[in-house]
């Protein structure tokens, strides 16, 4: 049993403090691979209350440690020295590049058997080569090399994690774990403020530009939805009477239903009445937002900095000046307490209308088209749907899918990793047991991780995965076409056989759709897959003006 803090009478051992740290944040669950380098930590996480979720490969667990950091706060993914935790670089740059807290634990050779440079399993080029490539994918990292410092050390890096919502790694040497740390330690609670008068001084300006402007409108993006701030976001919105947009990244942070949403803005590749709307406004209040190319539309996006407000957790300008230390929170909170002048409802872009929810019986035979597939898709999505797009068509299709109030939408959106769905479903339905995860994946991303169904299928999850199998890398296909775009085709469908749990549909026709559809609805014992057929060429209006784009650019 781990003792908390204040009840501690002797020192807890560095590894009792990292799972008591971690636990005290909201965490329950780890994912991971042992390895001898990290045996003894999996010996007391498995004694202790957090649940270590094993994944069939650590690239699995990266991902989903991400996806339930982005859908919980915090997430965690533990493996072993470099020949795992190399294999999560890639996850924990996606986390990087996204904003997603993840703590990477790993282990590593002990302090003493490092003495003399021996030349140990796993080892790259020097003990700390590891270490030399997590600096740089992460906003913190540590060796907890010496007991008396580790408390302090795990302290400083959760605090960074939590404080810029971006990855840490900590390097747990195998024979420090067990070694007590300083006794009577006091997690240090770091509060950081905003500079009450430069926070002051920014809201006055931001309140004056906001009221002075006739066509003013708030683009909300990722960094609310990783700072939690939807509700605020939804209330300055209801009492400013401001119109509303997001972005791919940020898709799903307000509700989409809302009267004074307007869409998803993304430059040239988004809708036009919204490109048109933001572009032309004289105040765009960015909230959280995040400059990446896909967010704008392949820089197709004409965004005036003399005519924006932004704030984000690391900055806060408005027009060419910035103020320094003001906190996103505290900026957020303050603009909901501005007084706003009042606004008549002016006419304003709508999403297109709902389609209707639930499913209708088809008769048809027609062979689907992705068109037809987001389109009924749209109609299975219900509030505890949380839709998780991978890359490819199933990323740019579901920028049209119509999230309702509370559903959730993930998607690597900007790093743009190929395999994120089908594990980050893992850590979406752990993170939130409430939630039935809907997969978009390409046949293309499924190859890379689908084998992750196994952890599905051993934890008793339940997502719907549906395969958009268009035989090969078809987003690729419209830039630049060849062999090397092509794919060994895979019976999807027959997964469940292979796993012995799972229910597969093979999907050609639109009746078959409507069918599979409906009975995934209510087959929730277990996961369902989809293996739906579609033409190479067919696209996603979306995918069509994006790759026209980038096709200029090749
Ligand atoms: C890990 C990774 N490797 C390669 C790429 C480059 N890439 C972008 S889209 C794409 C094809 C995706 O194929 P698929 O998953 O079948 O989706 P589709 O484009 O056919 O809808 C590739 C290879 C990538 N984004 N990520
Ligand atoms: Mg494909």
């Amino acid at each position: 049993m781990l003792a908390c803090a204040s009840q501690m009478k002797t020192s807890l051992s560095v590894g009792e403090y990292l799972i008591q740290r971690l636990q005290a944040y909201g965490v329950r669950h780890v994912f991971g691979i042992p390895g001898d380098y990290v045996l003894g930590f999996y010996d007391l996480l498995s004694k202790s209350k957090l649940r270590i979720i094993n994944t069939c490969d650590e690239q699995g667990a990266g991902f989903a440690a991400d996806a339930y950091a982005r859908v919980r706060g915090l997430g965690v993914v533990c493996i072993t020295y470099c020949v795992g935790g190399l294999k999560v670089a890639n996850t924990t740059a996606e986390a990087f590049a996204e904003k997603s807290p993840v703590v990477v634990i790993s282990g590593a050779p002990g302090m003493k058997e490092r003495e003399k440079n021996p030349l140990l399993h796993h080892k790259v080029r020097e003990f700390d080569t590891q270490k030399k490539v997590f600096d740089q994918l992460t906003v913190a990292s540590t060796v907890l090399s010496d007991p008396q410092s580790a408390f302090q050390e795990i302290d400083r890096v959760l605090h960074m994690a939590l404080r810029y919502k971006r990855p840490v790694y900590i390097e747990l040497p195998r024979d420090q774990v067990f070694l007590p740390g300083v006794p009577h330690h006091k997690a240090a609670e770091i509060h950081e403020r905003s500079n009450p008068s430069s926070l002051r001084a920014a809201l006055s300006e931001a309140g004056e530009m906001i009221n002075g402007a006739r066509k003013p409108v708030i683009l909300a993006d990722v960094e609310v939805h990783r700072f939690g701030l939807q509700d605020q976001v939804l209330e300055l919105v209801e009492k400013s009477r401001i119109p509303v947009v997001a972005t791919v990244l940020g898709k799903s942070v307000i509700g989409e239903q809302h009267p004074l949403y307007m869409g998803i803005y993304e430059g040239a590749m988004g809708r036009d009445d919204v490109r048109q709307y933001v572009e032309s406004s004289d105040c765009v209040l960015l909230l959280g937002a995040f400059m990446t190319d896909i967010n704008l539309g392949i820089y197709t996006a004409r965004l005036d900095p003399a005519r924006s407000i932004s704030a984000t957790s690391e900055k806060l300008s408005i027009r060419y000046h910035t103020y320094e230390d003001v906190r996103f929170k505290d900026f957020m909170r303050g603009l909901i307490g501005l007084r706003f002048r009042s606004r008549a409802a002016g006419k304003i872009p709508r999403p297109s209308p709902v389609p209707s929810s639930g499913l209708r019986p088809a008769h048809s035979s027609k062979p689907v088209s992705v068109k037809h597939l987001f389109k009924r898709i749209n109609g299975f999505l219900s509030s505890n749907t949380v839709v998780i797009a991978d890359v490819g068509d199933a990323l740019f299709g579901a920028t049209d899918l119509f999230i309702r109030e509370r559903t959730e939408f993930l998607a690597p959106a900007y790093y743009t990793s190929m395999g994120f769905s089908v594990p980050a479903s893992i850590g979406a339905q752990m993170a939130n047991p409430k939630l039935r995860p809907l997969v978009l994946v390409g046949d293309g991303a499924f190859q890379m991780t689908g084998m992750e169904l196994a952890t599905v299928a051993r934890y008793k999850l339940n997502p719907v995965v549906v395969v958009l199998n268009n035989s090969g890398y078809g987003t690729e296909r419209h830039m630049q076409d060849g062999p090397y775009n092509d794919l060994w085709p895979w019976h999807f469908h027959r997964l469940p056989a292979l796993l012995d749990a799972g229910h597969g549909f093979l999907v050609r026709t639109e009746s078959e759709l409507e069918s599979a559809l409906a009975e995934a609805q209510h087959r929730t014992d277990s996961f369902c897959i989809l293996d739906v057929h579609l033409a190479p060429l067919d696209r996603s209006p979306a995918l069509d003006r994006l790759a026209s784009r980038m096709a200029k650019r090749i």
